[in-house]
C-alpha cells in the first residue's frame, strides 16, 4: 500500500482484491487475516446504522410474545419470562449488510435458536423458517443455517437491552447471512416444508444472502 491516491479504476481494484484472495497467484501477496475478515464489496463502519421500513413498533417486554408454529412437533408461545428463563448465550459477531456496510464485534445476548429447536422439535420435512415481525416484515432462512450455534434470538446488544430502533425487545441475529435476514421486533417463527420468499426476497434480494458469496440481489 502507498499513500498516493490509487488511480486504478474501482472495477479493476475489486478484481485485484478478488485475486488476492486466491492462493498461488504469482506476484500477489496473500490477503491478511484482517482483509479476509471483510467480505468482498463491504466497507467497515463503527456502529450499527438503523435500517427498517419506516415503522418502529414499540413493544413492552411484558406484552411481547413469540409464537413458534408450522412443521414442528411441539408449537410454543413464549412470553417474556419464559423466554428469559431459557439458557442464555452471549456471542460476538461481525455484521454484514447488503448495502455494503459491515460492523465488527457486536456482542449479542439471547436464546440460541438451537435451544428453541430442542423445545419445538422440527419435523423431518421442515426445510426453512419464516421469521415474522411486528412491522409486517418477514425473512426466510434455511433450517440448516437457522440451526447454527451462531444464531440468536437476541434481547441485549453490547451489554444493554436491545434498543427498539434495533429491534427490541427481541430480534433474530443470523450472522452468516446479510443482515436483512435478521428480523427485528420478532413475533413469530414458522417452520416451512417448502421455502418461500420473505419481504426483501420477494422484492429482488437474493434468496440465500450469503455475504461470502456476495449473494446480494436475485440473479446478481
Ligand atoms: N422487522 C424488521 N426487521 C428488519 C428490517 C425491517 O425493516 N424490519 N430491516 C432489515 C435490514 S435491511 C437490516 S440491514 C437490518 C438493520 O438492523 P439495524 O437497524 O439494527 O442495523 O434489520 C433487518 N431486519
Ligand atoms: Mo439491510
Amino acid at each position: 500500500m502507498t499513500d498516493h491516491p490509487d488511480p486504478t479504476p474501482g472495477s479493476i481494484r475489486s478484481k485485484l482484491r478478488r485475486a488476492e484472495h486466491r492462493v498461488g497467484l504469482s506476484g500477489e501477496r496473500p490477503a491478511t487475516p484482517e482483509e479476509r475478515r471483510l467480505p468482498q464489496g463491504q466497507r467497515l463502519v463503527g456502529q450499527l446504522p438503523v435500517l427498517d421500513l419506516g415503522v418502529q413498533p414499540s413493544i413492552r417486554p411484558g406484552d411481547w410474545r413469540l409464537s413458534v408454529a408450522g412443521a414442528v412437533d411441539a408449537p410454543v408461545r413464549w412470553d417474556w419470562d419464559t423466554f428469559m428463563a431459557r439458557p442464555q448465550a452471549t456471542l460476538t459477531h461481525d455484521i454484514h449488510c447488503v448495502t455494503n456496510w459491515s460492523v465488527y464485534d457486536q456482542e449479542w445476548t439471547g436464546v440460541q435458536a438451537r435451544d428453541l429447536l430442542d423445545v419445538v422439535r422440527p419435523k423431518p420435512e421442515a426445510r426453512a423458517v419464516m421469521l415474522k415481525s411486528h412491522d409486517g416484515y418477514s425473512a426466510n432462512v434455511p433450517l440448516t443455517v437457522f440451526a447454527g450455534e451462531d444464531v440468536l434470538l437476541a434481547h441485549t446488544l453490547n451489554g444493554a437491552p436491545l434498543d427498539p430502533a434495533h429491534g427490541g425487545p427481541v430480534r433474530a441475529v443470523i450472522p452468516r447471512l446479510y443482515f436483512w435476514k435478521s428480523a427485528k421486533w420478532l413475533r413469530r417463527i414458522e417452520f416451512l416444508e417448502q421455502d418461500a420468499p420473505g419481504y426483501w426476497e420477494a422484492r429482488g434480494y437474493h434468496n440465500d444472502g450469503d455475504p461470502w458469496k456476495e449473494q446480494r440481489y436475485d440473479g446478481g
